[in-house]
């Protein structure tokens, strides 16, 4: 039966307007990892497997009707994180008022961490919790009349009773997972913010899952484990010679939340892109933390194509370092980006305002710290307390409600609403100019504009400063 079942997979369109506010033209629309993971392990069962993403494509209800119309799917999956749980229901009632004998399968951070919510909608047909290929396969073999008491993983409602299965277990050896499915996406109208922009084509790869780590702001880890776990440095050069000759990649993103985790696979990756001549084909950005660098690894990494490195700065406040369970001093996070620059890579730095206990003090210490260690690049967020991280339990017991989750913004100081989460003693208005004003005070430095200038890669980058631009400076 498997050949004949077909499944569309769509990413709900998402406001970047909402999201990012005036911010919105500069914001990244990057490959739908998530849905081309799943899409490979399903084509691999021999399903016929449709994308439909919302950040490339226009969506709304007529253009769901019609693609729901032309392809005919037995399953509609849905993958939703918090900021677009609205969309999600949405593009669920579209489908339903179709076809109801359409079964809707939502997955993803939000209903795995949320899944009572979620499935309480009439439209959704079970919620796939946690890591989503071997359970979304075992699911469409029963769909829709078959026992789903039987598989791991799920959610979803029995009369007026919600059933949760049990959690499925990560899946240990990633290689075991097929190449994810990108000839399903058109690779037209994906963007990576300008300054992460060194060559073009851009494409992404995801060389691992898990992070060790405890950041209580970071929801990462509710999916994807306190495990590191990882392709082989031969599994991913298998990718790259197909990201490089299928598909045109002159340079790779790596999406994995801390690419350096396991220092000798970082190793044998760099050498074995040197060994087969990629470090002069492409170029290469990844995060990675402050504590797990050193000059030789990258000395190394700059040889084999690294251009640049993301860390997590977060803060310059070392209560605050503490607090967020960084495990990291200020120290470890300078040296790191000092090496880096020594070893002729650019650095990009995370950080983030309003923090609880955050003084307006600390908040200028903070954007203070991120132009005294002379990153290249620097992106100040707000405080999100995401469900189901430690930072939201802390932010609901000072107060914080949730009114409305399509508003779990980390860039509201660019948008038309308030920041969600406003520690003790500060005002939302003054917390979100303030962000704003980090942006700018950090970018409109001589040293800052010539850096950007000499990133120039194409009209687009130039498109997105002016933008960029814009939006610090002006309203709207
Ligand atoms: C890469 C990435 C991005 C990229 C690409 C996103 C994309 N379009 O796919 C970019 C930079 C564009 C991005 C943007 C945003 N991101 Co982002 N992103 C990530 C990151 C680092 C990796 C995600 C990933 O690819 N994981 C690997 C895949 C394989 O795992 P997965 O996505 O969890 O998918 C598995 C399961 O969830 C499940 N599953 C997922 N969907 C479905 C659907 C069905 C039907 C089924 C059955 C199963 C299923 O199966 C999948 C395979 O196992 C994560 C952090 C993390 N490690 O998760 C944050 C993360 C997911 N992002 C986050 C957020 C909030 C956003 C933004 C909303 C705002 C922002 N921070 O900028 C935007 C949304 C833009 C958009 N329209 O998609 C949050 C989500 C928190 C939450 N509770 O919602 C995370 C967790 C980071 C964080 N802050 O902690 N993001
Ligand atoms: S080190 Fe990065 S990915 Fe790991 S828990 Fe902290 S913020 Fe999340």
């Amino acid at each position: 039966m498997s050949e004949q079942r077909k499944i569309l997979l769509i990413l709900p369109y998402f406001s970047e307007k909402r999201h990012y506010g005036s911010m919105s033209k500069v914001a990244p629309s990057l490959l739908p990892v998530s849905l081309v993971y799943l899409a490979g392990y399903l084509e691999r069962e021999g399903y016929n497997i449709r994308i439909f993403d919302g950040q490339v494509e226009t969506m709304s209800a007529s253009t769901i009707e019609s693609r729901v119309r032309e392809f005919s799917p037995d399953i509609v999956g849905i993958t939703c994180m918090t900021p677009m749980v609205t969309e999600t229901h949405l593009v669920a009632e579209v489908v339903k008022g179709m076809d109801p004998s359409i079964s809707v399968v939502v997955g993803g951070i939000h209903p795995t961490i949320l899944p009572n919510d979620v499935i309480s909608d009439p439209n959704i047909d079970v919620i796939v919790r946690g890591e989503g290929e071997a359970t979304f396969q075992e699911l469409i073999e029963v769909l829709p009349d078959g026992d789903l008491r039987g598989i791991t993983g799920i959610t979803f409602m029995d009369g007026d009773e919600v059933v949760s299965t049990g959690n499925r277990e990560l899946v240990d050896d990633l290689d075991l997972l097929p190449m994810p499915a990108r000839h399903l996406v058109n690779y037209e109208g994906y963007h990576q913010v300008p300054d992460a922009v060194f060559a073009e084509p851009l494409r992404e790869i995801l060389t691992s899952r898990g992070c060790p780590f405890r950041c209580i702001f970071c929801s990462a880890r509710m999916m994807s484990g306190y495990k590191y776990r990882y392709h082989s440095p031969e599994r991913v050069l298998e990718e790259v010679d197909l990201l490089v000759n299928k598909y045109g990649a002159r340079q790779i993103a790596a999406l994995d939340d801390n690419f350096v985790v396991d220092r000798q696979r970082t190793v044998d990756i760099c050498e074995g892109l040197i060994r087969k001549g990629y470090h002069k084909k492409v170029v290469w950005t990844a995060a990675a933390r402050g504590d797990q660098v050193d000059l030789e690894l990258l000395k190394l990494m700059k040889k084999a194509g690294f251009a640049l490195l993301s860390y997590g700065v977060e803060t310059g406040v070392p209560r605050l370092l503490e607090m967020i369970q960084k495990n990291e001093t200020m120290e470890q996070i300078q040296q790191a980006v000092t090496w880096t620059r020594e070893a002729g890579l650019k650095t990009r730095g995370t950080l983030i305002l309003g923090l609880p206990t955050e003084t307006i003090e600390d908040s200028r210490a903070t954007i203070e710290w991120a132009k005294t260690l002379k990153l290249d690049f620097a992106k100040f967020s707000l405080a999100t307390p995401y469900p189901g991280t430690v930072l939201f339990d802390i932010a609901v017991k000072q107060g914080m409600e949730v009114k409305d989750w399509s508003h779990f913004s980390s860039m509201a100081g660019f948008a038309d609403y308030d920041p969600v989460f406003v520690p003790e003693g500060r005002e939302p208005a003054e917390l979100a100019s303030l962000q704003k004003k980090a942006m700018k005070e950090f970018y409109l430095r001589p040293r800052q504009i010539i850096n950007l200038l000499k990133n120039v890669t194409s009209f687009q980058d130039i498109k997105m400063y002016y933008y960029g631009a814009k939006s610090v400076l002006f309203k709207g």
